[in-house]
């Protein structure tokens, strides 16, 4: 075979081969060597490879020959989890620190001093007779300003693990032969453990997801799921990043989408980031298309669609965001060539994506999901669900399961989406226009509403959430909050995370303009979606552009400026008229019970800047002079 395994000695005893294994490698970095060499010895994995993005050809050949992925067409690959791993555990993900004063509402605050030996134990000799992989990797593009904060090592004894990472992250011992200090780059361990004896979700639970933030060490124990187990991604990306932010004062690093839009006829581009919770359509409105009728004038490029790190540059005194990742890890529900039709150009023959837990069809090597196309495949033969079972031969309450799992992934390079940026991989990144929020809400939030004031869109994001579903997650009509949709990945207090906001955001000469998005009201009587949705977003975010230049006003509410009719560009819009005015309308009593909630929100974190309690006290006023 054209490649050379790198043994890095007899079995259970990585020894001097190592060092050997590690020079072969071109691993330079002598921190990084020393962090090699103590969990190679802890976690008593045989073997030790070092990895870059040039050995994913020959990963993919070992993984499937090893029977660990399927082949599901040219260049594309099927994976299936343990059915017990199939999501991020939020309660068993932990932020540690050394400091007390670091435990926020959300953060899941513990002692590092309690949780690094519980989790180095759980971790001791866990990878026994498995390789561990090195990856080398950058949360960034080359040449990011925010480099010193991007580099990391994930460690990792599973192998599909390490295929995601060249997918998600920039790969290789270049990113971390020359750090400008050696010492500083992120050490992430990932530990698979025997999945089959965990306890997931039960009070005899063995994971543990710990970020020990103030040493940039993160600890991940029992999954292999791609949201616990992909280090650099969330982890690091997310998690570490916003932490490491705020401990430097330089940056913020949120789960954001970033987009580009270029008016072909002027040549301006305009960016705009922004925080979804989940299922609230973010990868959709990340890859959206312009609508037919707009496609001569606008194009709309892509970025990112999950994390943005944002910070001012001295020169110009202009916020710039990058996406420090290098792919997509989508949920594959529900997407097709409506709703994502970019996302399905970006999985096509030849881009070696990798799905996980959809349907496979073991004798065309076909895959499917829930609201790929409106039926399931009519023909059952070869089909089997995510969790391996035949369709046909399903029976009682099997039958209208679904075929994939929920949380199914597509997981696919950003070079692949066919929109993609021409300028992604700047380091310098891309001027922030504006920063949007969006929840899923059945009433009461308009269209849009814009927000020019810092504190009021600070305000905003703080106070974001995602309707509950009925019973199960809460009560209706009432938002679960998800603060700048970082709720799983609060790594610092609520309190500071709105000050350095403040901060960062305040420090910019030109600052971004904010607003509300909402794609999901409803009809009351019909249930009927009032907006469209989908490629017709682009319409009110057209329309913010316009009112950051002047160019249209809007009409002031208490919760912020929302266009007039007129002002939105609605040719071959299919919105009817009626809908059209309760969408762009308030709805003054629904919005005063929302605020009782907020203030019970906000009390909850402590240390919140008087400006925000100022914003909400704003609101609130302006919200009972309007119903009065
Ligand atoms: C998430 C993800 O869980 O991006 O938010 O995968
Ligand atoms: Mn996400």
């Amino acid at each position: 075979m054209a490649y050379d395994v790198k043994v890095a000695s007899a079995e259970g005893n990585p020894g001097s081969d190592l060092e050997t294994t590690l020079d072969d490698a071109g691993l330079k970095n002598p921190f990084v060597r020393e962090y090699v060499r103590r969990w190679a010895e802890h976690t008593g994995a045989s073997r030790v490879e070092v990895i870059g993005a040039a050995d994913d050809a020959r990963l993919i050949r070992e993984s499937l020959a090893a029977g660990e992925i399927l082949p599901a067409g040219e260049g594309r690959y099927y994976a299936r989890s343990y059915a017990k791993d199939t999501a991020r555990s939020e309660e068993r993900t932990i932020v540690a620190t050394a400091n007390p004063a670091d435990k926020g509402v959300y953060n899941n605050w513990h002692s590092s001093a309690t949780m690094r030996p519980l989790v180095e134990k759980l971790m001791r000799g866990a990878s026994a007779g498995k390789t561990m992989y090195v990856i080398p990797y950058l949360m960034a593009p080359a040449g990011s300003p925010l480099e010193p904060y991007a580099a990391g090592v994930e460690l990792t004894d599973h192998r599909t693990v390490a295929l995601h990472m060249i997918r998600m992250a920039r790969v290789g011992v270049e990113h971390v032969n020359n750090l400008a200090d050696p010492d500083k780059f992120v050490r992430g361990v990932h530990v698979t453990g025997d999945l089959e004896n965990l306890g997931q979700g039960t009070p005899e639970d063995k994971r543990y997801f710990v970020t020990l933030a103030d040493e940039r060490t993160i600890l991940h124990f029992g999954s292999s799921y791609g949201g616990n187990a992909l280090l650099g991604k969330i982890a690091h990306g997310l998690r570490q990043a916003a932490y490491d932010g705020w401990a430097s004062g330089e940056f913020l690093a949120e789960q954001f989408m970033l987009i580009g839009i270029t008016d072909k006829q002027t040549g301006r581009t305009w960016h705009i980031c922004g925080g979804f919770p989940s299922a609230s359509g973010k990868t959709n409105l990340a890859m959206m298309l312009a609508p037919d009728s707009l496609g001569d004038r606008y194009h709309v490029s892509f970025y990112g669609d999950d994390i943005a790190w944002l910070r001012v540059d001295p020169e110009d005194g202009k916020i710039y965001a990058i996406n420090p990742e290098n792919g997509v890890f989508g949920v594959a529900k529900d997407t097709n060539e409506v709703t994502n039709p970019t996302a399905l150009g970006s999985v096509a023959v030849g881009t070696g994506v990798l799905f996980t837990n959809v349907a496979y069809n073991e004798q065309t090597r076909d895959v499917w999901w829930e609201g790929r196309t409106p039926e399931p495949p009519a023909d059952l033969g070869g089909w089997r669900d995510w969790t391996g079972k035949l369709i046909s031969e399903r029976s009682g309450d099997e039958v209208g399961k679904p075929w994939a799992h929920p949380n199914s992934r597509f997981t696919t390079t950003l070079a692949n989406v066919p929109n993609i940026a021409a300028d992604y991989e700047s380091g310098q990144g891309v001027p922030i226009d504006a920063i949007i929020f969006g929840g899923r809400t059945r009433d009461r939030e308009p269209l849009i509403r814009a927000m020019t004031d810092l504190a009021e869109g600070v305000y905003d994001g703080l106070t974001l959430g995602a309707e509950a579903t009925f019973a199960a997650e809460g009560v209706d009509g009432q938002l679960r909050y998800d603060p700048m949709s970082m709720r799983p990945f609060m790594s610092y207090p609520e309190g500071a995370y709105a000050e350095h906001w403040l901060r960062i955001i305040g420090a910019a000469a030109d600052e971004p303009i904010f607003a509300h998005v909402n794609w999901f009201q409803r009809d009351p009587d019909d249930g009927h979606f009032l907006w469209p949705g989908y490629r017709d977003n682009l319409r009110p975010l057209l329309w913010l552009l316009q009112l950051k230049d002047g160019e249209v006003r809007g009409r002031q509410t208490p919760v912020g400026i929302v266009p007039t009719q007129e002002e939105l560009d609605l040719a071959g819009c299919g919105v009817r008229p009626e809908d059209l005015a309760k969408l762009l309308s308030i709805d003054a009593a629904r919005w005063r019970q929302e605020m009782a909630h907020r203030e019970e929100l906000l009390a909850q974190f402590d240390g919140l800047p008087d400006a925000i309690w100022a914003a909400h006290r704003r609101v609130a006023a302006a919200l009972d002079a309007e119903a009065e």
